[in-house]
């Protein structure tokens, strides 16, 4: 029997894609995921996927780790082409697009930095992922003199796992957000990403078992939209039964005190560093929030080089 706890849903209810910024934050309130429809036109598309394809192949043929992944399965048959901050000026718009940051600001507040810039190309026959959250790594509340689980000993596979139910306890807060810019149509098929509505309320990390033994909905929609869902929700990349690659970029941010995916603070290029705005290189991490990211500067706005600050001195 169905009661108040049950995370269900009726199609007609679920999330369609939209430009109204005021039902994107009530989507993502009631269902951990919203979608912006037209993003981005098609033009730019066009230019983003030609980049795509070209360094997805070049990485392909040149780096002998371009398909090495610790979260697929062995048998996937998908490519991650990561850091693409570094990769091309044309994916930069969609990194901080202006639809998303009302969105991000909803979910994180107003300050939030870059934790991944990449795409994730599925080919034919790759199989689902398995499900997860992108903050599987939250040590979940506990109530005073109550046992904690220790944070740094929390991995991937061992992360507290709970069925599709609202929680009837605290649960955390979402402390990252992913956006999926659909570079090609996004279709059941082709694997568009799975998303499970509600699954943010769980304070739960799904099964992993792949086939998924969850339902889930597929984040379906022409190329240039973007899906946004926060950390909580379980999602993943679907199989792709199609005989085309589906081209996606996800673009994950995290609130500031987090320790993000990439390192973007070393691993930017200098280059592409040079040319960024002081947005870009909030987002990038070099803004000191709090007094955290600094790197050695009493009261400084902006983290510099080591080699650039006060070491040993001497009189
Ligand atoms: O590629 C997808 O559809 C999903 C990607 C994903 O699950 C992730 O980046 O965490």
């Amino acid at each position: 029997m169905e009661d108040d706890r049950d995370i269900t849903w009726d199609d007609t209810d679920l999330p369609t894609a939209t430009r109204d910024t005021a039902q994107l934050k009530a989507d993502m309130d009631r269902w951990g995921y919203c979608l912006i429809a037209e993003a981005l036109p098609p033009d730019h598309i066009v230019v983003i996927r030609e980049r795509l394809e070209e360094q997805a192949e070049a990485e392909a043929q040149l780096l002998a780790d371009a398909f090495s992944d610790h979260v697929n399965a062995p048998d996937s048959n998908n490519q991650w082409v990561s850091m693409l901050i570094n990769k091309g000026e044309v994916f930069h718009e969609a990194i901080d697009h202006p639809m998303v940051r009302p969105v991000l600001e909803h979910v994180l507040g107003p300050d939030y930095i870059l934790s991944e810039t990449s795409a994730h190309l599925t080919r034919p026959d790759n199989p689902a992922m398995a499900l997860h959250t992108d903050q599987w790594w939250m040590p979940p509340p506990v109530m005073p003199g109550e046992r904690d689980r220790p944070a740094g000993e929390i991995t991937r596979a061992t992360a507290r796992q709970g069925p599709l139910r609202k929680a009837d306890h605290l649960i955390a807060a979402p402390m990252v957000t992913q956006t999926m810019l659909f570079v090609s149509d996004f279709t059941e098929e082709n694997g568009a990403t799975r998303l499970v509505p509600g699954s943010h309320m769980t304070g739960a990390q799904p099964d992993q078992s792949v086939p998924h033994v969850v339902p889930s909905i597929a984040a379906e929609g022409p190329a240039g939209t973007i899906a946004v869902w926060e950390g909580r929700t379980w999602h993943s990349a679907g199989p792709n039964t199609s005989n085309e690659i589906r081209y996606g970029m996800p673009t994950l941010y995290a609130a500031p005190q987090m320790r993000t995916l990439k390192n973007f603070t070393l691993g930017t290029k200098s280059e592409v560093l040079a040319k960024a705005s002081p947005r870009m290189k909030q987002l990038l991490g070099f803004k000191i929030w709090s007094g955290y990211g600094a790197s050695g500067d009493r009261g400084a706005t902006w983290a510099r080089p080591g080699d650039e600050t006060p070491g040993e001195l001497k009189l």
